[in-house]
């Protein structure tokens, strides 16, 4: 075992060498034209063996510094981390899990996982008892191992949220990273991420301190180890950062979190901002959801986020690594499984991802919102959505039709099909017309008020709301 695992180190050694000699950079995909950015390293394979990465980028990169806005590697190129993030791994402690990183870097190229250990919610660290504590240490350590042992990098997160502000546990935070930092101080590929994300009005200035404080902790240590700074407004407020950054530290990196979804191009903007200051920038968490962790996911935005992120070559983690019924999982809320997922085990976020990070990104389209139909007489229906939400249990559609006779006669009656991607049903009482609701369509008629529609003429303010369990759409429109 040993033998082979030296001959392969070996091997990739070699590889390395060769692709450096002919390349001069890591990744292939750089160009090489380029002479002023270093070159750029993510899920390159450190050793392949019948197509599988069976070494992670730690193999390869070894221990992370920052440089500029980005992390680099002994020789100064450029490596960015793409991982996932855990949820809490109080609430989810299975996916804590050798088999999971296993298959996350070997079947989807990930480099990097991260741990969020919440101090606050359900069994925090700082409201739970001391047995609990303990669990979620032994938690940590035991992510921390299989990552090393995987060759990859692990972020021990501490998940701040509800607490709002850092300061609110400043000392258990020093003691905790006192602890990790005393323990990893020699694994290069630990990095320490001390505040996920501040919120709540808490300012940057009241982040600084602690960061200051909880940095000086890990520092008595681990002199060199990469360190996640947060910022407030759940880590959006880069700007602030870039205008006031922590001086006189090494090896600090400034996270920005997005929910894309949610957040668009001004925070895109704002993060090219950052970068093209100079700032050192880490997304250690982003999601596809909107920011809730639920709700739609907006697959053209979740690409012109991540499109971003490559060109700029900054490291992510997706949220988050686990089966919760909510649209940020990465894993179907019934499939219990550790590894071996098909795609079908996966939610919409994982299939995305995995489609990302292997190059084989999914296609979409873009939901229909709005459609027309003819019939034989000239007449004309439009159908739009003027609105669509989510309580949690139930997608809603709002439907709003008109009816138009672009012929040359007067009618004196209309009636027209609607037909959604999934079955519905009622919701509300309709306007203006008659309505039949059966599996996936409805059909609506005209009524006394507006059946008669003179040639040139239009019957407006019709509609109706329906419900469904699934993310319904809009799919075809007939006309009688
Ligand atoms: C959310 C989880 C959700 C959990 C909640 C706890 O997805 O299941 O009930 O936290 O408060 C963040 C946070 C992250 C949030 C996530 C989605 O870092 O903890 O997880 N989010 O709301 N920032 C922006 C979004």
């Amino acid at each position: 075992m040993k033998k082979s695992g030296i001959s392969r180190r070996l091997l990739s050694l070699i590889l390395v060498l060769i692709m450096v000699l002919s390349l001069g950079a890591c990744d292939g995909s750089n160009d090489p034209g380029e002479q002023n950015d270093p070159p750029v390293s993510s899920s390159d394979p450190g050793d392949v063996v019948s197509g599988k990465v069976v070494e992670g980028l730690f193999t390869e990169c070894g221990e992370l510094s920052v440089k500029g806005s980005h992390l680099v590697d002994e020789s100064g190129n450029i490596c960015v981390l793409k991982g996932v993030s855990t949820h809490g791994i109080a609430w989810y402690p299975q996916y804590v899990s050798k088999e999971t990183f296993t298959e996350l870097r070997d079947e989807w190229n990930v480099n990097t996982v991260r741990l969020a250990m919440y101090t606050a919610e359900y069994n925090g660290y700082c409201t739970g008892d001391e047995a609990n504590r303990q669990k979620l240490r032994e938690l940590v350590c035991s992510g921390v191992d299989y990552a090393t042992e995987l060759g990859m990098y692990v972020i021990v997160d501490w998940h701040i949220l509800s607490d709002n502000d850092p300061n609110t546990y400043k000392s258990e935070a020093i003691e905790f990273f006192s602890f990790m930092s005393e323990k990893y101080a020699d694994n290069g590929n630990v990095i320490y991420e001390i505040c996920n994300e501040p919120n709540s009005g808490t300012s940057w200035n009241s982040v600084k301190t602690y960061a200051v404080d909880v940095i000086a902790a890990i520092r008595k240590y681990d002199k060199d180890g990469v360190i996640i700074v947060g910022c407030p407004t759940w880590s959006q407020d880069i700007d602030k950062v870039a205008a006031d950054p922590i001086k006189g530290e090494e090896n600090i990196i400034y996270s920005l979190h997005y929910y894309s979804s949610t957040h668009g191009d001004w925070l895109r903007d704002r993060l090219r901002a950052a970068v093209d200051s100079g700032l050192p920038v880490f997304v250690s968490e982003f999601g596809v959801s909107d920011a809730s962790g639920n709700g739609e996911i907006d697959v053209a935005e979740a690409y012109a986020w991540i499109d971003l992120l490559d060109e700029l070559s900054i490291s992510r983690c997706i949220w988050s690594l686990c089966n919760k019924d909510e649209s940020s999982a990465l894993i179907g809320s019934d499939c219990t499984k550790l590894s071996g997922w098909a795609d079908a085990d996966l939610k919409l976020s994982g299939r995305w991802y995995k489609g990302v990070m292997t190059d084989n990104r999914i296609e979409y389209e873009a939901p229909v919102t709005e459609l027309t139909a003819f019939n034989d007489n000239g007449i004309k229906a439009d159908v739009s959505i003027s609105n669509s939400w989510y309580d949690g249990k139930y997608y809603y559609l709002q439907c709003d039709i008109a009816v138009c006779n672009e012929g040359k006669k007067a009618i004196s009656g209309w009636s027209l099909t609607v037909n959604f991607t999934h079955d519905i049903s009622q919701e509300q009482l309709p306007w203006n017309g008659s309505f039949a609701y059966e599996g996936n369509s409805v059909k609506v008629s005209s009524v006394k008020s507006n059946a008669e529609i003179p040639a040139g003429a239009s019957a407006r303010n019709i509609g109706f709301i329906i419900k469904s369990t699934e993310n319904v759409k809009l799919e075809s429109m007939f006309m009688d």
